[in-house]
């Protein structure tokens, strides 16, 4: 058979020649798929704001949430390859009803006061700073019963979980669960590491982990690592942990939050994780693949994989705090995670 039949004939069959296919298959490291990414808090703001007027939870749809969709991954709407950032807004005396889905949330509290969320039956308060979580398949439900508009961040792993086909959602039989237990229950069992009720390995809680880290401890941690451990690559970081199985908070998604202090400056590295940031407080920019990104509160900054990265705080008086999430459990649980430390900027 003469070449260029026998290569027709092959695909034909949808058999591919593995010595022509090129680079993307199979590349030296890993390929730039999608690009850094930021969205300006000034221009969503008043855009979540607005959705105020367009949608109430319950009604038209049941969360009243913005999904940050990267440019370059529309296919997906995700906001990394592997996660979705979305930010959410409910309004005095709304409920946003419950509901279940396979992918699994965090929130970070960003501004408001009085509002609280349900999942499996456990009530927690969400106040500034805070962070919460809901497992794969958990009941949740908002409700606010405070003054003014509560906003948080929302983090799921939506992309993952479609790419692997695993997306079920249902909704609860009622528009809100019963309270079923104790509010807070779970950070009244787990949330002091290393003292637990005596009776914790018969108990049967609504959650079986912490489901809520309260800002003034995540505070504490960071202090306490910056007395401890310095990391030339971050500043103090502290990460969100699993207190039962000391692993990460969620299967899939890590959490960070990480202080850069007046003027620090961080070394440059890369990793085969992705990260979407969010500024809780402070002004900074950060360098990824030679690039700056300026940054003020509440902005939100991809760096996606094998993207060399450096922050600066560029205030010489304020501490600048960066929340994160990132797919580095999912690496790490795949064999998959690298870093490689070095001086490009
Ligand atoms: C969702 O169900 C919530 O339950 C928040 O609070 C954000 C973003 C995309 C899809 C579903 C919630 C979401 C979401």
């Amino acid at each position: 058979m003469a070449k260029k039949e026998y290569y027709e004939d092959v695909r034909k069959q949808n058999l591919e020649p593995l010595w022509t296919i090129p680079d993307w298959f199979l590349s030296a490291e890993p390929l730039k798929t999608y690009g850094p990414y930021q969205w300006k808090w000034q221009d969503v703001y008043p855009r979540l704001l607005g959705a105020g007027e367009h949608m109430v939870p319950g009604l038209a749809g049941s969360r009243r949430v913005l999904v940050y969709a990267h440019p370059e991954l529309r296919q997906s709407l995700g906001t990394t390859h592997t996660l979705n950032v979305a930010m959410q807004m409910i309004l005095p005396g709304e409920k946003a009803p419950a509901h279940r889905h396979t992918p699994l949330a965090i929130r970070f509290i960003i501004s408001g006061s009085g509002a609280s969320t349900t999942v499996n039956g456990e009530r927690m308060a969400m106040e500034s700073g805070d962070f919460l979580v809901t497992p794969r398949w958990a009941w949740h439900d908002h409700r606010h019963d405070g003054d003014g508009p509560m906003i948080w961040m929302d983090g799921l792993d939506i992309p993952i979980t479609r790419f692997l086909n695993g997306v079920f959602v249902e909704s609860y039989r009622e528009a809100m669960q019963a309270v079923t237990v104790a509010d807070n229950e779970s950070r009244k069992l787990f949330g002091i590491a290393g003292i637990y009720p005596k009776q914790i390995d018969s108990l049967t809680p609504a959650n079986e982990s912490l489901m809520a880290y309260p800002w003034a401890n995540t505070l504490e941690a960071l202090r306490n690592a910056r007395e401890t451990v310095t990391d030339p690559f971050e500043g103090a970081i502290v990460e969100y942990r699993n207190p039962r199985t000391g692993g990460s908070v969620l299967p899939t998604l890590g959490a960070t939050m990480q202080s850069l202090l007046p003027d620090e400056e961080t070394q440059s590295h890369r990793h085969t994780s992705s990260a979407a940031y969010y500024v809780y407080r402070g002004q900074g920019r950060t360098f990824i693949d030679g690039t700056a990104y300026d940054w003020n509160e509440g902005d939100v900054l991809i760096v996606p994989p094998w993207s060399w990265h450096a922050h600066r705080n560029l205030s010489n008086q304020h501490e600048a705090f960066l929340f994160a999430i990132t797919d580095e459990p999912m690496l790490r649980a795949m064999g998959l995670y690298r870093e490689e430390r070095g001086p490009q900027k």
